[in-house]
């Protein structure tokens, strides 16, 4: 993808086109995947975008805090009391599809490992 085309996730985070959104603040977005794994399943994305995870940099480093303390607040938030699986896909090894960093949370089934 060329650096001036916006990602899917830029398109939701610029309302261009809909999700169903659950959380936002100034740094960060979540809204439910449109092909869920689980139960639940949110995806926590920053408004940066950072199209992996191999792409942070140090000085990303405040962002990259928030975006897990921000999978805690989510978590909580859909009742998921019991656990839940969080994923970061980074890479096409790593089965990363949509090249703007995201956390999947992933919830309200018990999770076999190892993952696929
Ligand atoms: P990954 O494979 O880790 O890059 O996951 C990308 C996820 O994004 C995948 O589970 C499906 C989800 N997804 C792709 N396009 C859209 C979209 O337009 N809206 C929503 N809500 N989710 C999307």
């Amino acid at each position: 993808m060329s650096q001036t085309q916006d990602s899917i996730f830029t398109k939701i985070i610029k309302r261009e086109i809909p999700a169903d959104i659950v959380y936002e603040d100034e740094l960060a977005i979540a809204f439910k995947d449109v092909n869920p794994q689980a139960p639940i399943h949110i995806l926590v994305v920053p408004k940066q975008p950072i199209a992996k995870l191999s792409d942070a940099e140090s000085q990303d480093h405040r962002l990259m805090g928030h975006l897990l303390l921000t999978v805690k607040r989510v978590a909580e938030q859909a009742g998921l009391v019991n656990g839940y699986r969080t994923v970061i896909n980074t890479g096409p090894e790593g089965g990363q599809t949509v090249f703007h960093l995201h956390i999947h949370i992933l919830g309200g089934r018990p999770m076999g490992w190892p993952p696929g």
